[in-house]
């Protein structure tokens, strides 16, 4: 009796067998261009790091300093970068970018090529290099580091003419042979006006899109770097967000055609806001925003520090519309920061910690009214299962979808994370959401782009059911994960 159950069962798996290998194989959809670089995806996944202002005008209450500020006033009483690492680490910032040069030109390291620098000042009795402590300090606890070097100097007398290019190079030398690796350089777009210039005490002017020739520069650092990210208004791996008041735009796109805009041009920054979603080239928008009014301490700011709230409703204007955030905190006269600041950034934190501690559709049941070739490689599973290389795909010539969650019981809501698989191009160009609540959906948000992360705060509501509709996308939409909190 027992033979032909396990001969019909034998024979079904066969079957299944040869069925399986039948089943035609589905494509993985087409990159929709522009596509980001290896090294612009480890940058996304960054999310969020530190600026250090710190200079001369630290002691001199300047925010722009003239270039005339003696080296001895660059004098912190009780400079410890452990401090700065440790305060930075616990607010979850995953590196550091220092202004190794402000546009006062005062160096924070020993450059051979200047006598403008922490060398001739009184701190350690000129012994100090404030580069080394922090580029090594990072390094050992597994934070990036990140070099600001201003390209407008009001020390130089030689600002404005060829030899200065030369002497900015040699700069970059010396701190990308001596303190590497550098993850981020940061090309300010502040440029010329009045100076010291050396003593000549004038107001220079210079051509922003010539002056400097970026692509040399760009290229030797390149090679002495390969995997840095470039900022700069325009690129080329990152652009500026257009404002200093911590917010990428509502609709936020990499992409972005850098062929007419460079640093320094005025009236681009609601396009750098916005991005371009038919841009040539991908790069992301990076959010800088100081804690306090200035990007310098000042003690009479010390009751300015943005409130923990402020810089959470920052992190979701930044982070939470797929752009980085690189938050100033300056250091004090002491050399450290401040407990204003220190308050606040832990505040910071613990806001962040407890909004995002469960997800709430991890690993959650969830249906797309369609996916690509009905199989299994793009199924809607693949938004919940915390594998940020598994995604949801539609059909070719489908380019909208939707996904419901389900919770499993009655939940409250008060956050949705929407992510893209950005490796293949940003394609999402609106989106819906609602919940399911007196046996009808409800919506409770909408937005435009996606991109590599999008953060939705929304009226906290009970429901067990969410629904996701891509509603238009520029291409098959490709979303790897979604979240619920
Ligand atoms: C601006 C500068 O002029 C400010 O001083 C600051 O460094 C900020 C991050 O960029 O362009």
């Amino acid at each position: 009796m027992k033979k032909p159950y396990f001969l019909i069962l034998f024979l079904m798996c066969v079957l299944q067998v040869i069925a399986d290998n039948n089943e035609k194989p589905v494509t993985q959809p087409a990159p929709v261009l522009p596509v980001p670089t290896d090294r612009q995806l480890a940058w996304h996944e960054m999310e969020q790091y530190a600026f250090i202002h710190f200079t001369t005008n630290t002691f001199t209450g300047k925010e722009w300093g003239f270039g005339d500020e003696s080296e001895a006033v660059f004098n912190p009483t009780a400079l410890d970068v452990n401090q700065w690492i440790k305060v930075v680490k616990a607010a979850g910032l995953k590196a550091i970018v220092l202004t190794c040069k402000h546009h006062d030109g005062f160096c924070l390291w020993p450059s051979q090529y200047t006598e403008h620098s922490v060398k001739n000042s009184k701190w350690q009795g000129g012994k100090g290099n404030v580069v080394k402590e922090v580029a090594d300090a990072c390094h050992k606890n597994g934070l990036k580091f990140g070099v600001y070097l201003s390209p407008w100097d009001r020390n130089r007398s030689d600002y404005g003419s060829p030899s200065y290019i030369e002497y900015y190079r040699n700069q970059l030398k010396e701190l990308f042979t001596a303190y590497g690796p550098v993850f981020e350089m940061w090309f300010d777009g502040a440029n010329g006006g009045d100076g010291y210039y050396g003593g000549a005490r004038e107001k220079r002017k210079i051509n922003a899109a010539t002056y400097y020739n970026w692509p040399t520069t760009l290229s030797m650092v390149r090679k002495m770097e390969p995997n840095i990210i470039f900022f700069s208004d325009a690129g080329p791996d990152i652009r500026w967000c257009g404002n200093e008041g911590g917010h990428a735009g509502e609709t936020n796109w990499s992409p972005i055609s850098t062929d007419s805009i460079y640093a320094g041009k005025s009236g681009i920054e609601s396009l750098l806001n916005s991005g371009q979603e038919d841009g040539k080239n991908y790069v992301p928008a990076e959010v800088d925003v100081s804690i306090r009014p200035g990007w310098f301490y000042h003690a009479e700011e010390d009751a300015k520090v943005k409130t923990p709230e402020q810089l959470f409703e920052i992190y979701l204007s930044s982070v939470g519309r797929g752009s980085n955030l690189i938050l100033n905190i300056p250091p004090d006269r002491r050399g450290i920061l401040h407990e204003n600041d220190v308050k606040s950034l832990l505040g910071w934190r613990k806001i962040i910690d407890e909004a995002f501690k469960t997800n709430l559709a991890l690993n959650a049941k969830v249906q797309a009214d369609t996916y690509r070739g009905n199989s299994k490689q793009f199924a809607a599973s693949n938004v919940t299962d915390n594998n940020k290389e598994t995604y949801w795909a539609t059909n070719d010539n489908v380019t909208t979808g939707n996904l419901v969650i389900e919770l499993g019981s009655l939940k409250t809501i008060k956050y949705i994370t929407l992510q893209e698989y950005i490796k293949l191009g940003q394609r999402v160009k609106n989106f819906t959401i609602s919940v399911w609540k007196n046996n009808m959906w409800e919506v409770v948000s909408n937005g435009t782009t996606i991109g590599y992360k999008r953060i939705l705060k929304i009226e906290p509501v009970i429901s067990q059911k969410v629904k996701v509709e891509i509603t238009s996308s520029r291409a098959t939409p490709l979303i790897s994960n979604i979240q619920i909190f």
